[in-house]
């Protein structure tokens, strides 16, 4: 008899998430929970068969540009996969960009981002990143609410947040240029306003991601505006001009061609040139960087909750292999080191959860009016912080668990491979690590962001000052304050000193922040429901990442056994 190796069977992804469905219980009101739960076990689900099989069919049809039409007119069509339109068509019916707006009709209040980030966690794995076009429609609508005038608001904020496929907006992002990514200031494209006071952009977008959107938030430099971030404006550009209905897209907006990308290969990625494109700009004509920066908070959000989701995922992959493939006498589930491993991975996953849902819980305090300044001051820090340890940690994850599964990790058709790919982008897009721990700084020097911080870790570790934490909480303490005396050092230190150190900074300041969130569960959890399983994932993550290695416990493999166990449904 030949021998074949069994593929990894995944189990319905909510019913098999067991920390999801503790933190979600910890966090929302009962009503809320029970409420959005059947959308939830329906999504689970689907994630492991609809949905997976759409996300693998447009992962294998990519999009396709059409420059010209049979008889040579120029259309700029972009061909993408019909399971990217059907993945487009699930997301508007989840409302995944609608739940943090209709909060009127739902009731979520604002646990409503906590609800996203929870559909999010189980649709984003398997929707071959149509999360990146959901994470630019849901932070325009936030543009918009926040900046736009009446006319213009009410006219595009209910498409881009409404949950009718039919009528349902998305919206790119067009800021990067060959002149600059992160230094937005070099921008070149120019706004040129007409008699009739109508305005035009000329200029090149070098990366402009989803590119088949309905619309954008574009930067220009209206003409006579001075140089630097601050002569930027935004503008709303659209497909369609509003004035008379015809299409933009190969005429005044052309599309030059489609990236090559080392991943997110079912989404159109293009470098296009605006030729005198009708934009209408968003409020007053300047401080174009300010008002685009409360969009990359909302993407940075959502990059957090794709980052965390993924590492879900790769662990889930990871685990159900680990219960199907026998070497050297036994399945991998049953051998120490992997074992180990998976339970690394497991941990890391659930805190970049828990710190994403930290920060689901301030953006909604924040959006319904209920955040205290104190809140206010951590949401403006956490964001790059939460999003750039994310980033860094999802690729890692992903590459280990790919590395779980040898050479096959390693093959494009077992459809490992786009995990990494797809993992990579993240510490880049929305600014990379190294732009997000400099906005820490920024956030730091003008706001005083750290204090808050501060505050809001030892607010977590007194929610969990337990005898079964107490190693813990004094490990997350300790680092806490040695960070404090590192940032109290700033001042009058050498500047180029300071920025150098910051990326250790910020990963370190995140690391600490996730460990005394998972404390803070942990304790619920003991608690609530004598249950020590998270008490165990906090210490087993504070001990990787916090302690020295003299201070490290010796490996306990019933224990991360119990780990993965707990974590990871089996029979789901
Ligand atoms: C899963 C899906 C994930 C999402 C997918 C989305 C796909 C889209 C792909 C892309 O588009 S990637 C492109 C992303 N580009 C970036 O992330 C830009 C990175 N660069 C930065 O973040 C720079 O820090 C930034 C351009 C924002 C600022 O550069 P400057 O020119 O040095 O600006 P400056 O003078 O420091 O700040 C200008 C104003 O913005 C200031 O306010 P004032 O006008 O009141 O002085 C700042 O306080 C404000 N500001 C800057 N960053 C802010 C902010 N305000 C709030 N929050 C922030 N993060």
């Amino acid at each position: 008899m030949s021998f074949f190796q069994s593929p990894p069977a995944l189990p319905d992804t909510w019913a098999a998430d067991a920390p999801l469905a503790e933190h979600l219980e910890r966090v929302l009101p009962a009503d809320v929970l029970a409420e959005v739960r059947p959308q939830l076990a329906d999504l689970g689900a689907r994630a492991v068969t609809t949905l997976a099989e759409l996300a693998a069919q447009a992962e294998r049809e990519p999009p396709e540009h059409v420059p010209y039409d049979a008889w040579g007119r120029r259309i700029d069509e972009i061909r993408t996969s019909a399971a990217w339109d059907a993945l487009h068509v699930e997301q508007v019916r989840i409302g995944l960009a609608a739940v943090p707006y209709d909060t009127d009709r739902t009731g979520f209040d604002e646990h409503a981002r906590v609800v996203q980030h929870a559909l999010h966690h189980l649709y984003g794995p398997s929707s071959a990143t149509y999360t990146c076009p959901v994470a630019m429609t849901d932070a325009a609508a936030r543009v918009l609410l926040d900046h736009a005038p009446p006319q213009l608001r009410d006219r595009v904020v209910p498409r881009l947040t409404s949950r009718d496929p039919e009528t349902a907006w998305t919206s790119g992002q067009w800021m990067t240029e060959r002149e600059g990514g992160s230094d937005v200031g070099r921008t070149a494209t120019v706004a040129r306003r007409a008699p009739d006071g109508t305005w035009a952009l000329h200029g090149t977008k070098w990366f402009t991601s989803a590119t088949t959107a309905d619309c954008a938030l574009a930067l220009a430099r209206p003409d006579g505006a001075g140089e630097g971030s601050r002569g930027l404006a935004l503008f709303l550009v659209e497909r369609i001009d509003p004035r008379d209905g015809r299409s933009q897209v190969g005429d005044t907006i052309r599309i030059n061609r489609l990236k090559d990308k080392l991943g997110t290969k079912s989404m159109p990625t293009a470098e296009l040139t605006l030729d005198g494109a009708f934009a209408t700009p968003v409020g007053d004509p300047e401080h174009g960087v300010r008002k685009i920066s409360g969009m990359l908070n909302i993407t940075r959000f959502h990059n957090a909750m794709a980052a965390a989701a993924g590492m879900r995922r790769g662990a889930e992959l990871a685990v159900a292999y680990s219960r199907v493939r026998e070497v050297f006498g036994r399945p991998l589930a049953e051998q120490p080191l992997h074992v180990e491993t998976l339970a690394t991975i497991t941990v890391d996953a659930e805190a970049a959860f828990a710190l994403t849902l930290r920060l689901a819980q301030l953006i909604g305090a924040a959006e319904h009016g209920r955040a205290t300044d104190t809140e206010q001051l951590v949401l403006r820090g956490l964001t790059p912080v939460a999003k750039l340890l994310t980033g860094k940690d999802a690729v890692a994850v992903s590459s280990e668990a790919l590395e779980a599964f040898g050479g096959a990790g390693y093959i494009e058709d077992t459809g490992l491979p786009q995990l990494l790919r797809n993992a990579q982008v993240l510490p880049i897009w929305e600014g990379t690590t190294n732009v997000l721990s400099l906005d820490l700084l920024r956030a730091a020097v003008r706001n005083d962001v750290l204090p808050a911080m501060f505050e809001d870790i030892t607010r977590a570790l007194s929610d969990a000052d337990v005898v079964a934490l107490a190693d813990t909480v004094r490990l997350v303490a300790g680092e806490g304050d040695r960070l404090a005396a590192a940032a109290g050092a700033w001042a009058g230190a050498d500047v180029a000193v300071v920025e150098a150190g910051m990326r250790d900074f910020a990963l370190r300041l995140g690391r600490a922040y996730a460990a005394a969130l998972l404390c803070e569960h942990a304790s619920y959890r003991l608690a609530k429901h004598d249950d020590d399983r998270a008490a165990v994932v906090a210490r087993r993550y504070a001990q990787r990442w916090l302690a020295d290695l003299s201070h490290r416990r010796p490996p306990d493999p019933a224990e991360a056994a119990r780990v993965v166990a707990g974590a990871h449904l089996a029979g789901a």
